[in-house]
């Protein structure tokens, strides 16, 4: 069983899109192991983010990340990270399989409605960064 992170993004939280996004997640046999929805602090979302902080989009995501709630989530299954992945689809929605989360509730890559951990070692720092393990089950 792998542990993955996934954040429902502030655009997605303003459509209204929260429970269809996890019911893509449950209908996939991924579990909630934990969740949450918070508000990132400017410096929550540079420390998450500090891989991509020389490149150029780096300013406006910390500001899109920051501009509203968002939903963290600790998701469970077989193969959770890759999975997650392939629900979420491609990083430009544009680019996006029809079906995928980023295909059907965002428009554009500046705000694409999800992130989920790129690697299970990746996965393992973002879900320490969010979640202490009591809140995980
Ligand atoms: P991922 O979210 O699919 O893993 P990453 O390359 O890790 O994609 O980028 C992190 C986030 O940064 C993306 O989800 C997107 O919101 C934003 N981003 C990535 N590339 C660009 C870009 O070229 N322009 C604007 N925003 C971008
Ligand atoms: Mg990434």
């Amino acid at each position: 069983m792998e542990q993955t992170l996934s954040i429902i993004k502030p655009d997605a939280v303003k459509k209204n899109v929260i429970g269809k996004i996890i019911d893509r997640f449950e209908s996939n046999n991924l579990k909630i192991a934990a969740m949450k929805k918070i508000e990132l602090s400017k410096k929550d979302a540079e420390s998450f983010y500090a891989v991509h902080a020389e490149r150029p989009f780096f300013n406006a995501l910390v500001e899109f990340m920051t501009s509203g709630a968002v939903v963290v989530m600790v998701l469970e299954g077989e193969n959770a990270v890759l999975k997650n992945r392939e629900l979420m689809g491609a990083t430009n929605p544009k680019e996006a399989e029809k079906g995928t989360i980023r295909a059907d509730f965002a428009k554009d890559i500046d705000a694409n409605a999800v992130h989920g951990s790129d690697s299970l070692e990746n996965a393992k720092i973002e879900i320490d960064f969010f979640f202490a393990n009591r809140e995980i089950s």
